[in-house]
């Protein structure tokens, strides 16, 4: 049985994370840390049964003597480390809060893993810290390079990449210097359900369904390898579980896409999702299916992202071979799950659009950052 502190869990992959979690370790207690910024939001971490699946801490990693009293007090043994300024787009608008939390969060909750498990008081059983980090800390790929492994030199290219990159080598520097028992993922681009409606996936599915432009940044030719969130769940589990301590795993799904095929296949999804169930014209007036047109009538070309990364692609040999992960849904079976979670789901992403979620949030739990 292990006592999990989960960092930034009410966030996309976080939310993911314990709600899969629970369901695989039901005797484990997990408890999130997270400071409830416009990326975070409770509603993520509700059951079926409308109740939190977990006990859910309003704080900041950044405060310090915060996470350690919380590891102290609850005598955590595994930290999962998720919080982050997560938004390329942000990073380059307003950098700050990504140094903030990204760099200075990390390093406090290092510091506070530190004192609360190697000042020789620590008497309960093996402990770990997990980093989750990105692909995005080795920079841009050539259309001919080999994918990304955990040998490959840090090339960060956006702000967001390189507090990430910084965050990876406090990480190692503090297993190597006081002995910290860590492990760190560094994985592709993850997509499924409560995704924040800003990242590609998301942000083209509602926009669709609102009958809004789906922007594609530049020539739409950027390639990203997509990987769907459970398995980056299982991924984790099984590092948490076997991983070597002090060691780096590279995951990945093996599935390159340019930005403008995933978008069209994006839009065929939608065109079939209308076509076989009549009540989504009538949800969706605006929608194009629903006016008998297609989808993908809604892409626009528009401004490409400066210093846009050209492409990543994650070589997952190790933890394939050593701890015999492989990724259980292919890209189009993934996608087919997400649409239809966003169509079943859009009393939570229209929360999260018009901001309601907001106003609840900080009604339920206080002034909230972001
Ligand atoms: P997200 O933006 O959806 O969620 C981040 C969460 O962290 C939110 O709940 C937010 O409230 C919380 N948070 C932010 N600042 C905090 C602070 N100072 N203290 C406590 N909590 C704070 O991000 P995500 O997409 O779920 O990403 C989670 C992690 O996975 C990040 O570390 C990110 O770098 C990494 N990652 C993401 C992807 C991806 O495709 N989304 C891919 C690889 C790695
Ligand atoms: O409207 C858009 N149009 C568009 O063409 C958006 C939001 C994005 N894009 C492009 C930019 C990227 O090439 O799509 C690609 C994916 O963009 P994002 O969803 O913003 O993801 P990305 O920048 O690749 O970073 C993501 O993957 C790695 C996550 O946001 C990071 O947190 C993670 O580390």
């Amino acid at each position: 049985m292990a006592d999990l502190l989960v960092t930034g869990g009410a966030g996309f992959i976080g939310a993911n994370f314990v709600r899969y979690w629970r369901a695989a370790h039901p005797n484990d207690r997990v408890i999130v840390l997270d400071a409830l910024t416009y990326a975070g939001n409770p509603a993520s971490l509700e059951g079926d049964d409308g109740r939190p699946v977990s006990t859910l801490i309003h704080g900041d990693i950044c405060t310090p003597g915060l996470a350690e009293s919380l590891l102290r007090e609850h005598r955590i043994d595994t930290v999962v480390h998720f919080a982050a300024e997560s938004h390329v787009d942000r990073s380059i608008h307003g950098p700050d809060a990504f140094l903030e939390t990204n760099v200075r969060g990390t390093h406090e909750l290092l510091k506070a893993a530190r004192a609360a498990w190697l000042d020789g008081a620590w008497t309960g059983g093996p402990v770990r810290f997990h980093h989750v980090s990105t692909d995005e800390v080795y920079g841009s790929l050539e259309p001919d390079d080999r994918p990304f492994q955990e040998t490959s030199p840090y090339a960060p290219n956006s702000p967001y990449a390189a507090t990430k990159a910084a965050s990876d080598h406090l990480v190692r520097a503090y297993h190597h210097t006081y002995g910290l028992p860590v492990t760190t993922s560094n994985c592709s681009n993850n997509y499924g359900p409560y995704q924040f409606p800003e990242k590609l996936i998301p942000l083209s599915l509602v926009n669709a369904l609102g009958g809004k432009p789906m922007p594609i940044y530049g020539d739409g030719m950027n390639v990203r390898d997509w990987l769907y969130v459970g398995d980056h769940c299982r991924a984790i589990d099984r590092v948490l579980s076997d991983g070597r301590v002090g060691a780096v795993y590279s995951v990945g799904g093996r599935n390159e896409w340019t930005n403008i095929a995933v978008v069209r296949l994006l839009c065929r999804l939608l065109d079939g999702a209308f076509g076989a169930d009549a009540g989504l014209a009538a949800r969706f007036p605006d929608a194009p299916p629903a006016r008998g047109r297609q989808t993908s009538t809604l892409i626009t070309f528009v401004r490409d992202r400066p210093g846009h990364d050209r492409r990543y692609a994650i070589d997952a040999d190790r933890i394939g071979l050593e701890l015999g992960f492989r990724p259980s849904e292919s890209f189009e079976t993934g996608l087919e799950r997400t649409v239809a979670w966003y169509l079943a789901n859009e009393r939570w992403w229209r929360a999260v659009m018009d901001g309601s979620y907001r106003e609840w949030t900080e009604r339920q739990y206080g002034a909230t950052a972001g």
